[in-house]
């Protein structure tokens, strides 16, 4: 009889539908309901995205498959079994907690599909889980980040590679390569919060992997709050590399996020893809990781570390 292994697989979860999006933004903003203009941009832009809607759902379904899959052949002295816990939507990540107390499993391990710690992104998923957890009488242990793991960055510079070689005629020199992650509140910086240096570990290690020279970092997706957020943002860096140093050519690619969605299909494919084509800057994207083998196999390998 194998020991089943519990993980907790925990994503920033989306809604089901265009009727749901009140709910979760509500759930993003602590409980505050946004105004309905805020609610109104925010269901245009999920209906402008390519791919159908929500395809994050669909997307973190089949990486919970697949890790399952990929954890049960590579240790097949034990049984995985794989549960969501979604930040802001259903299964939230408590349910998946109490799931797997209901299944009787007495050992578990948490990792959230982004690869870089903060204490405000990767820590918050924990201190829910480790919370619903200590309920249940439940034996959790975290994954708490995975930027540097070889496979992850073998993934993500087979993807630069390609992506390079869709500028055809044009020399790498004239690419400009820019990593990009989910922005926050610059107060982070004062809790010597390892995210931005994180980001740049895996910037620097993908650059010296594909001979990248032409690089730089940039944040996307901030809120729109009072309080300042990480910069430069990415449409400001796009307008800087074009005026001061007459870029035409930029590479995008977001390090912070494993997977296609809003923050990838909008922030990047609609909006920054607008911004340059104002500025007659030739844009494109590195694909996600989404499913990729080498991703799982990433996943897999942290989980089972945490057992050792
Ligand atoms: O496709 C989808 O339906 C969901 C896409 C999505 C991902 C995502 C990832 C991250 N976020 C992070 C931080 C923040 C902070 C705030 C914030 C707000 C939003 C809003 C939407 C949204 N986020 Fe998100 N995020 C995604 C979607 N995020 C929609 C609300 C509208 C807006 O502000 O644009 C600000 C909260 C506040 O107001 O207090 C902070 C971080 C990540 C990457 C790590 C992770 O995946 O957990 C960090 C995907």
């Amino acid at each position: 009889e194998k020991k089943t292994i519990g993980v907790l697989v925990m994503s920033y979860g989306t809604p089901e539908s265009l009727d749901q999006v009140e709910a979760y933004y509500t759930h993003i903003r602590r409980g505050h309901p946004p105004t309905p203009e805020q609610l109104d941009t925010l269901q245009s832009r999920y209906e402008a995205i390519v791919g159908g809607f929500f395809p994050l759902r669909e997307n973190t379904n089949k990486q919970v498959a697949a890790l399952e899959e990929q954890l049960n052949s590579a240790y097949p002295d034990l049984q995985f079994k794989c549960y969501q816990g979604l930040k802001h939507a259903s299964p939230f990540i408590e349910d998946g907690v109490e799931q797997m107390a209901k299944d009787g499993i007495t050992q578990a391990v948490g990792v959230v599909l982004a690869p870089h710690y903060s204490v405000m992104s990767v820590g918050g998923y924990i201190k829910r889980a480790q919370e619903k957890a200590d309920e249940h009488g439940l034996k959790i242990s975290f994954v708490k980040s995975y930027h540097l793991h070889p496979q992850l960055i073998e993934a993500l510079v087979r993807r630069v590679n390609t992506a390079l070689e869709r500028f055809a005629g044009i020399s790498r020199e004239q690419v400009r390569v820019i990593f990009t992650a989910h922005s926050l509140p610059e107060k982070i910086l004062e809790m010597k919060d390892p995210y931005p240096e994180q980001l740049l570990e895996t910037s620097k290690a993908i650059a010296e992997r594909t001979g990248v020279t032409s690089w730089q970092f940039g944040w996307q997706s901030a809120g729109q709050t009072a309080t300042p957020w990480l910069g430069p943002d990415i449409l400001d860096v796009l307008a800087t590399v074009k005026k001061e140093e007459n870029v035409e050519n930029v590479l995008i690619c977001p390090i912070g996020f494993v997977s296609d969605h809003l923050e990838v299909l909008y922030d990047i494919d609609i909006e920054c893809q607008s911004v340059a084509k104002e500025l007659g800057i030739r844009l494109e994207r590195t694909e996600s990781l989404n499913t990729d083998p080498l991703y799982m196999e990433t996943l897999a390998e942290v989980v089972y570390s945490q057992l050792e």
